[in-house]
């Protein structure tokens, strides 16, 4: 679900690498198991790197994609189904439970509604419902997955034993989740890195990810010695899912990638070119973008390969 699931960060990294190296070591651990991926949103990286994650262990795996192959999902209790729903979750995840050993499930935050998307009704929902684990593809608050394969990434580029890492906003022009951001800095804030997390205000994430920690409001000055400058755009949380603003000088250029310590670039991805960051950062040998991407396939790999140990 999220990094506190995690014991020992540094141990879980290890079991990354080793998995990176012998991606097909496991190849016998998920015989005769298998995995649904549920999505209730679009995905590309998320999507692939599971199934080939499952498919290095040997874990069969079904993708559904619940708005277009589905029922629409009813969540509330105690209603009269009379509107748009036609299935309850509660039959819905049960039913999945039957038919998988495990279930992973992508499930953005409505942006509407804020105590209901941080309170993870959805997730919460399968967890309660489905008797089998469950896997963080995306929920409302979180991305765990991902600040995993961008701390593999992290690890095995950095130069100095603990990197300055910046987590930028940047402009978008539609209303993003606080997902990926959330779980970076949770992440960030365990491991051995120090953290800067540079915005514009109105946008503070919420202190239970973020530990806290002060933002900069000055992009130039977050960027002065960064060894690694991650760019995320996301919604406000204290005016909940707004767009407070579409200031393009908060636009990753070369022109400050020079202010770092010859830092490297870092997004979760899909980015939208020269909105987020310029041609120029995005297209040079400091980018790390795909390294990052491949890596969503070891952290996948090492989650999955833990919760099948764990099954026997
Ligand atoms: C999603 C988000 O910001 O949460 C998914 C990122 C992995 N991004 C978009 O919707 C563009
Ligand atoms: N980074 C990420 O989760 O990408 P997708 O939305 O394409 O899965």
């Amino acid at each position: 679900m999220s990094v506190k699931d995690v014991p020992s960060l540094s141990d879980l990294l290890e079991e990354a690498l080793e998995v990176k190296q012998n991606p097909f070591a496991w190849k016998s651990l998920g015989k005769n198991k298998s995995i649904c991926l549920l999505f209730l949103n679009p995905s590309l990286r998320t999507r692939l790197s599971s199934q080939r994650a499952a498919q290095n262990l040997g874990l069969d795996s079904v993708v559904l994609d619940v708005n277009s192959g589905g029922w629409k999902l009813e969540f509330a209790d105690g209603v009269v189904m009379n509107g748009d729903s036609a299935e309850h979750i509660k039959e819905a995840a049960a039913v999945i439970g039957a038919y998988f050993d495990m279930v992973a499930i992508r499930a953005f935050a409505s942006l509407k509604n804020r105590e209901e998307d941080y309170s993870e009704k959805i997730l919460s929902a399968f967890i309660k419902y489905c008797g089998v684990p469950v896997i963080n593809m995306e929920s409302s608050t979180g991305h765990p997955l991902q600040a995993f394969a961008d701390l593999i990434t992290i690890t095995e580029n950095k130069i100095v034993e603990k990197p300055k890492v910046v987590l930028t906003w940047a402009p978008h022009p539609n209303a993003l989740p606080q997902a990926v951001a959330n779980s970076f800095a949770e992440w960030m804030l365990k491991a051995d890195v120090e953290l800067a997390i540079t915005h514009p205000e109105g946008y503070e994430l919420s202190s239970e990810f973020s530990g806290g920690l002060a933002p900069e409001f000055d992009q130039r000055k977050a960027f002065e010695n960064a060894d690694f400058i991650y760019a995320k755009n996301w919604s406000s949380y204290s005016e909940y899912g707004k767009v407070l603003s579409i200031d393009s000088d908060w636009m990753v250029t070369s022109e400050k990638m020079k202010l770092t310590n010859n830092a490297k670039f870092m997004h979760c991805l899909p980015v939208r070119r020269n909105q987020i960051v310029e041609d120029e950062v995005i297209d040079s040998a400091n980018s790390i973008v795909i390294e990052e991407a491949a890596n969503r396939i070891v952290s996948m790999q090492t989650v999955l390969k833990m919760i099948l140990e764990d099954m026997g």
